[in-house]
């Protein structure tokens, strides 16, 4: 008997454990990536000690409620960020203190704030309450990466004002080019219920500096601007406001004539204006801080002032005067239109520079960051610096339509660095050309778990807002803090991982499109490789259009001799460029059409280097592959099995890239592969005929 009660006791007791410690384990952490970059692990030891018992106190009065809200949020992510990251270390004899001042004539207004550490804790100022939320957020990012609070002397000033995410998310909650599950937008309970999820979407964006949200597709449809959805947008907008974000629409051109029962849009028509006056005081009597519009006019089928003989400009200004000074139209400067026979990559810079001094003073031009299309690599666009006297912001796509969706590990940083640090030959670069604008980003966002369909894929939002702040901040920078905050503090794991993100997406140019050439992906969906296609009723819909490659020769010259588009960008800049031996190789084929035994500059010729670029890409992933094993035990199981699975799929689609296009290459060329190159695993054929009508977004 008593044998048996002891072993009864021991096997309960037993029993007891091993509930314990799986509540405990999951309550240490649910790792599925909900919590982004915002997760405050323990940072123990000394350091944590000290933060341990701190008090946070914020300022005794307040300009108005708005203030007051928002530096709220600031204490309220303090409080517990802080007592997050404190973990069970003993609290110290006396306990520190953090004290915000939000409204320091001696810091500058628009979100700028100054960190000071001391024996007592540590003084937040800031010139206005959004600066007192930046500072907080950022105080929590310094204490993640290894900073000791009474040690931190840090400020900061946002490097442009505003900083929007773009989301091509239809009222229906699809989303277009959205990997990340549907629109997280909820208009069908909205306004009278509202998804918890607003807020940490909120939170998240606040903590890396966004301050303005377009909800709806740049394809939009007219029904957004119906009063129904304007309430709903105000219940959003009331809700994000103490986090730092206005909220804008997409505006579709010809609303009047679809939901204002007129029979015209014609911009210079009076009813038409006072349509849009009308409708932009009764969005500003919902939402009086409404941010204002964004607009694709007069591209790929959508309505414009071009339907009316109208430039861009006075289409914009239209509308411009009808919100006036209290906000502010985002025109874009995506244009290419279907009777055009200019090559694609002018189009923009021909239609814009020449209104450039045209536009109204509240509309800032909208330019993609290339001159064609978000592909893995372009030259900057030409109108960043051309356009002297008109704000232009950039625009970057941060879900990954043309870089392999939400399945590929493609780190966005170097990409983006790679635009705002070129030079623009007008006098600065890209970055200090969009400075008194800013930049706006294709969200990656959806009702993912994870927010962003795959855990890498949060990096890119992340890196998005970072840079919109602080563009001078170098992306192994941003991908570090980025991976100590998401996943671990380990220093050899954020060094590894962190080298893995930085190659990362050169690795998606090498199997994809290398040495400059752009936009062979299959057609609709934009996934797999679509060298081949060449039967789409635009020319410049086609793969084939781009490349340009038959047997003699590839590439698209841009040239003089070619379409001489390379004429757009300032001297000094098409110089680099004017030449195929001296063109940085990275650019060659989108600037020259070269024979194929083109010798490069290093005295390779151009077939076996192209060749090298696709089994630089494979080997590249496999290299990943094997470096992220080596991370198990690092990474919770299953953030590390998702990516793991994440990463198999890449392998194998970096080999069909590499395959499918080797093969149409050769069928064209008929060359040899150089030596140790292995062959493509299918004939042609194969790869011409498959298809997925079930990619995502399409
Ligand atoms: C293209 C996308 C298309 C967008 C368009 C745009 O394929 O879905 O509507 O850009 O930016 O790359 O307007």
């Amino acid at each position: 008997m008593l044998v048996n009660h002891q072993s009864w006791a021991l096997r309960s007791l037993l029993g007891l454990a091993l509930v314990v410690a799986l509540l405990s384990d999951a309550q240490v952490r649910a790792e599925d990536g909900y919590d982004l970059w915002l997760r405050h692990e323990p940072v123990g030891g000394a350091a944590g000690s000290e933060l341990n018992g701190i008090t946070v106190a914020g300022p005794d009065s307040f300009a108005d409620a708005g203030a007051e809200a928002m530096v709220s949020v600031a204490l309220a992510e303090l409080r517990s960020g802080l007592a997050e990251l404190a973990g069970g270390e003993s609290p110290p004899a006396a306990p520190l203190s953090i004290r915000l001042s939000c409204t320091d004539a001696d810091i500058a207004r628009g979100g700028a704030f100054a960190l000071d550490g001391d024996s007592t804790g540590l003084t937040l100022r800031a010139g206005e309450a959004s600066g007192c939320l930046y500072g907080a957020f950022a105080l929590l990012r310094l204490l993640d990466t290894g900073e000791r609070l009474t040690k931190i002397h840090h400020a900061e000033a946002p490097a442009m004002p505003l900083r929007l995410l773009n989301h091509w998310d239809n009222p229906d909650g699809t989303v277009e080019r959205g990997y990340a599950g549907s629109s997280i937008f909820d208009w069908w309970h909205l306004p009278d219920h509202l998804d918890r999820r607003m807020i940490d979407y909120a939170r998240a964006n606040a903590s890396v500096g966004i301050n303005g949200v377009v909800v709806n597709n740049v394809n939009a449809s007219a029904m957004m601007l119906e009063p129904r959805y304007i309430a709903r947008l105000a219940r959003l907008a009331d809700a994000w406001r103490p986090y730092g974000i206005r909220v804008y629409l997409t505006a579709r051109f010809s609303a009047p004539r679809d939901i204002g029962g007129l029979d015209t849009a014609d911009p210079i028509d009076p009813a038409v204006a006072r349509w849009w006056q009308n409708k932009a005081d009764e969005i500003y009597a919902a939402i009086p801080d409404f941010g204002g519009f964004l607009v694709k006019a007069n591209s790929e089928g959508q309505p414009g002032p071009g339907d009316y003989g109208r430039t861009h400009a006075e289409g914009a200004n239209m509308l411009a005067s009808a919100i006036g000074a209290r906000g502010t139209v985002f025109w874009r400067a995506f244009v290419y239109a279907a009777e055009d026979e200019t090559d694609r990559a002018s189009q923009a810079y021909r239609e814009f520079a020449p209104l450039d001094g045209a536009f109204a003073d509240n509309v800032i031009v909208q330019v993609k960051n290339g001159p064609i299309d978000f592909q893995p690599r372009e030259p900057f666009h030409p109108l960043f610096g051309a356009m002297r006297h008109t704000r232009v912001a950039l625009e970057a796509q941060i879900t990954k339509e043309y870089l392999g969706f939400a399945t590929h590990v493609a780190y966005l940083a170097p990409l983006w660095k790679e635009v705002l640090d070129a030079e623009t030959g007008h006098g600065g670069t890209v970055a200090s050309s969009i400075a008194p604008a800013g930049m706006a980003g294709v969200a990656n966002i959806g009702t993912a778990r994870n927010w962003s369909g795959s855990h890498f894929d949060q990096a890119n939002w992340y890196a998005f807002g970072r840079l919109a702040w602080n563009p001078q901040l170098s992306s192994e920078e941003i991908a570090r803090e980025w991976l100590m905050q998401t996943f671990s503090r380990d220093p050899a794991f954020v060094s590894d991982v962190s080298a893995m993100m930085l190659n990362s997406r050169e690795l998606v140019v090498d199997y994809m499109t290398p040495l400059g050439l752009a936009h062979l992906m299959a057609t609709g969906h934009h996934y797999g490789p679509g060298p081949w296609v060449c039967d789409l009723a635009r020319p410049e819909w086609n793969p084939c259009y781009y490349h340009r490659a038959d047997k003699d020769g590839i590439g698209f010259d841009r040239t003089a001799s070619g379409t001489d588009a390379l004429a757009d960008y300032a001297p000094s800049v098409a110089a680099q460029w004017a030449e195929p031996e001296t063109t940085d190789p990275r650019l060659l084929l989108w600037f020259h059409h070269v024979p194929w035994d083109w010798a490069l500059p290093d005295g390779k010729r151009l077939w076996p280097t192209l060749v090298e670029h696709y089994d630089t890409g494979v080997a590249g992933v496999a290299e990943m592959q094997a470096m992220w094993a080596a991370q198990a035990g690092k990474v919770d199981p299953r953030r590390h099995g998702d990516v793991t699975d994440f990463l198999a799929i890449q392998a194998k689609e970096a080999r069909w890239w590499r395959d499918a296009s080797i093969a149409y290459w050769q069928s064209l060329n008929g060359l040899p592969l150089p030596a140790g190159s292995a062959p493509p695993e299918h004939d042609l054929a194969d790869y011409r005929a498959r298809d997925f009508p079930e990619a995502p977004s399409d």
